[in-house]
């Protein structure tokens, strides 16, 4: 009798060490049951759709662009963030955006994440399918999302930074000629990856420094140009004008701010049979401890 009690303890004590490891990743489950999700948009004004209240938005979905958490390339589960874009201007993302409002069907964030000198470091999981037919270097980038002064009134400094392997040419283990096709890809941004800028009230892929190359600037270079800048998202996608198709798959994205790390892994939410027979679990170890307890 003392040793069931003391077995069942044993295992309460094991749910809950592995409950809180596992929380420090947060699972962001998909709005559908298996296979998950598949947000399309024909028409070639940006659109977007709410992942539940995790905060993240299927956005800038056009020109029958597709995203959706789901399950044909799982990883580290049953999912993973989806993609499909057909030739030309095309584009799908995924985007962390806060107090995210809706303008026309696509999302903004209305808040900040933190200071943009406060980021150490970003973290993603990529994957492309070999039947894409993109140039060989595509593959989903991964956006910090920034205000360039940290004044949310003014809108027109809005924009971001991107990651993409192709230019990190003194610190891929891949040449940059070629993604790595068929496998998950885990890559992590630093003060010294290169980053290239759209917006933020400087155009496109602007030259910050002395050298004549506009994608050779690094995460610590433009924290010490926009000094004031907050973030106020984190993206991924794919697409806008890439002449060929693009299939694959995000997941596993992280970031270190201030010396905390946020994490999330993408899932798909359980079926309803799965969800009755954990149900019916519970009531088993209810059942039990009740009569336990008789
Ligand atoms: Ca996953
Ligand atoms: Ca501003
Ligand atoms: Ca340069």
């Amino acid at each position: 009798m003392l040793s069931h009690v003391k077995r069942l303890a044993g295992m309460l004590l094991v749910t809950a060490v592995l409950a809180t490891a596992v929380s420090a990743q947060t699972i962001v489950y998909s709005n559908n049951p298996a296979p998950g999700d598949l947000f399309v948009n024909a028409g070639p004004a940006n659109q977007g759709q709410a992942v539940g209240t995790s905060g993240w938005y299927y956005n800038n979905v056009r020109n029958n662009g597709v995203v959706g958490i789901n399950t044909t390339y799982p990883w580290n589960g049953n999912g993973s963030v989806y993609f499909n874009t057909p030739s030309g201007a095309a584009k799908a993302d995924i985007e962390y955006l806060v107090n995210a409002v809706s303008v026309s069907g696509n999302f903004f964030s209305a808040g900040v994440i933190a200071p943009f000198s406060q980021l150490q470091s970003l973290s993603y999981r990529w994957y492309r399918d070999s039947s894409s037919t993109v140039a060989a270097h595509f593959h989903p980038v991964v956006r910090v999302l920034l205000d360039a002064d940290g004044n949310l009134l003014t809108t027109s400094d809005r924009g971001g930074l991107v990651w993409e392997g192709v230019y990190q040419t003194v610190s891929s283990p891949w040449t940059p000629a070629s993604a790595p096709t068929n496998s998950w890809q885990s890559y992590t941004v630093t003060d010294s990856s290169y980053m290239w800028n759209f917006g933020l009230g400087i155009g496109f892929a602007a030259n910050i420094n002395s050298t004549p190359y506009a994608y050779d600037a690094t995460l610590a270079e433009w924290k010490n140009y926009f000094p004031n800048a907050v973030i106020i998202g984190f993206s991924m996608g794919v697409g806008s004008g890439w002449n060929g198709v693009f299939t694959g798959a995000v997941d596993g994205i992280s970031w270190t701010i201030n010396g905390q790390t946020t994490s999330f892994n993408f899932e798909v939410v359980p079926e309803p049979a799965t969800m009755a027979l954990f149900g019916l679990g519970l009531a088993v170890v209810g059942g039990l401890l009740y009569r336990r307890v008789a």
